[in-house]
């Protein structure tokens, strides 16, 4: 495969059956793409220079998703320019709250991108990953018309029995 143009790098291996989400999501609009587990608390350096490769290589669109006290993104996003989407993940004890105050509340200067909760943030994502790099590339915006336009059929079908 090419160089990814988006990275997917979540805090735990925990964390992953809900950003196969995502995994899924940007295979669906055949996106180059990596996903990783590195922490901004557990691999403090191995996550730093993941970020410092990964923008060397060509990377365009970051998602972290962490739950907890969910500094990933945070801690990606200053180290790189490039857009940082974050994903809280729902977490056992306070069901995802505190994953999503501290993955969006930024200090002013270092923007977070923050989704929802969950399976549908991971799916969004990478939606929103797609949609920015679709800004320069027709092909993918015509797929998210697509992928919309598809969506709306399968609503339009429903039937309540
Ligand atoms: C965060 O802590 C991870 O992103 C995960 O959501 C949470 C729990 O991690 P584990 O203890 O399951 O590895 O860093």
């Amino acid at each position: 495969m090419s160089n990814p143009l988006v990275v997917v790098v979540m805090g735990s291996k925990s964390d992953w059956e809900v950003m196969r989400a995502a995994d899924e999501t940007l295979t669906q609009f055949g996106l180059a793409h990596e996903c990783r587990v590195l922490s901004a608390h557990r691999t403090p350096e191995a996550l730093v220079k993941f970020v410092e490769e990964s923008v060397a290589n060509g990377v365009e669109v970051f998602i972290a998703a962490a739950g907890g006290a969910a500094h990933l993104a945070g801690v990606v996003a200053a180290h790189t320019t490039l857009p940082v989407l974050g994903v809280p993940m729902e977490s056992a004890a306070l069901k995802g709250l505190d994953s999503l105050l501290s993955t969006v509340q930024m200090p002013a200067g270092i923007p977070v991108g923050t989704l929802a909760i969950g399976k549908p943030g991971a799916i969004n994502a990478a939606l929103l990953a797609v949609a920015i790099l679709s800004t320069s590339r027709p092909d993918l915006r015509e797929q998210l018309k697509a992928y919309r336009a598809q969506q709306a059929e399968k609503v339009l079908a429903e039937t309540l029995s």
